[in-house]
């Protein structure tokens, strides 16, 4: 694990001698827009026209941020637009990896480098920063588009669709405000509330970080206890945002990043609804379940330094749901 400083690897954890034991996730440095015809819109979408075969999407499949991208991707029907690759789970003293030696670890297939932070070196030779998935990445200006995922999504929820003809709106202009409430408190409390308990090294920092959690694991099951999605009847960017999060529960931070007050599956609505999600078309296989495991407990030796990888329980997602029944709208 390290960052690129002046665009020199540099091998270094995350610091949170700082921040009295608190994990800071740093912002996104590339936030470009593709829009459908390319034409000036902003200074950050000139010259990203929504083309097939243009993009190319890093991911790690262990990653909840980067699932969020692959998942709008199958949804929105751009599978055959846009080409992916997937790093290697383990990410260790180098970053992330195109290494090949673990099934679905694709290797880089667009110019074959070895490491990930070699992407952003050839998108901007002096960047200096954080390595992370995702990556959009712009095979024709060879450069970096975006690598903030909630920004992806949303490219991917609408500037494609006259290629594809695929129009559900996953963001609603008038629900988005609402949308906006929903992703804040579980963004700060849950998507990266798991890593702000799991990566704590002191104890108020966990306690900070671990009880909002299951205060907002609660807030949430009562709200899909009378609705269907959290937006009421309409699925929204707002689900596969939560959707990530939930399905990496019970088999990773439960255990790993110390969230056990409960498990996902001892909350009905939201452990049906995280089924609904899995089981819609084209999710389950953006899961790839071995990367998601093996990457967080192998990778973190902080956390976990004999890199010992569980067992963990066996779980069905494929589980009928019921939530069509059950639910009174
Ligand atoms: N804000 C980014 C966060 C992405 C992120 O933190 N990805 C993690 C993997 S889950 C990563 O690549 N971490 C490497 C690092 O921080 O060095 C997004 O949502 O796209």
């Amino acid at each position: 694990m390290g960052l690129l400083v002046d665009g020199k690897w540099t091998d270094q954890w995350f610091d949170t001698k700082s921040t009295n034991g608190k994990f800071v996730r740093s912002a996104s440095q590339f936030r470009n827009w593709i829009i459908p015809d390319g034409s000036v819109w902003s200074d950050n979408s000139k010259g990203f026209p929504a083309k097939s075969d243009r993009y190319h999407l890093y991911v790690s499949y262990a990653c909840p941020w980067a699932h969020r991208t692959l998942i709008f991707r199958e949804l929105k029907g751009l599978t055959e637009h846009i080409s992916v690759s997937a790093v290697h789970p383990d990410m260790m003293t180098d970053g992330w990896t195109f290494h090949t030696d673990s099934y679905g670890a694709s290797g880089d297939t667009l110019y074959g480098h070895e490491f990930a932070h070699q992407i952003y070196t050839k998108a901007d030779q002096n960047y200096s920063g954080r390595v992370t998935v995702p990556i959009l990445w712009d095979k024709q200006q060879e450069t970096i588009v975006s690598n903030e995922s909630a920004e992806i999504i949303r490219m991917f929820n609408s500037a494609f669709d006259g290629l594809t003809g695929n129009t559900t709106d996953y963001w609603p202009a008038p629900m988005r405000d609402d949308i906006e409430d929903v992703n804040q408190r579980i963004y700060d409390t849950l998507n990266n509330g798991v890593y702000k308990s799991g990566f704590a090294t002191t104890q108020g920092a966990y306690d900070a970080a671990v009880y909002p959690l299951f205060d907002t694991l609660g807030w949430l099951e009562e709200r899909l206890s009378t609705n269907r999605y959290l937006m009421g009847d309409t699925l929204t960017e707002a689900d596969w945002r939560l959707f990530t999060t939930l399905i990496r529960f019970d088999p990773v931070y439960h255990l790993h990043f110390k969230c056990n007050r409960k498990r996902l599956t001892d909350y009905p609505n939201l452990w049906a609804y995280t089924r609904e999600l899995y089981q819609m078309p084209g999710v389950a296989g953006t899961v790839n379940m071995h990367h998601i495991v093996r990457h967080y407990h192998y990778s973190h030796e902080t956390v976990n330094p004999y890199r010992i990888v569980p067992i963990n329980p066996v779980i069905d997602y494929g589980e009928p749901h019921g939530r069509g029944d059950r639910v009174t709208p």
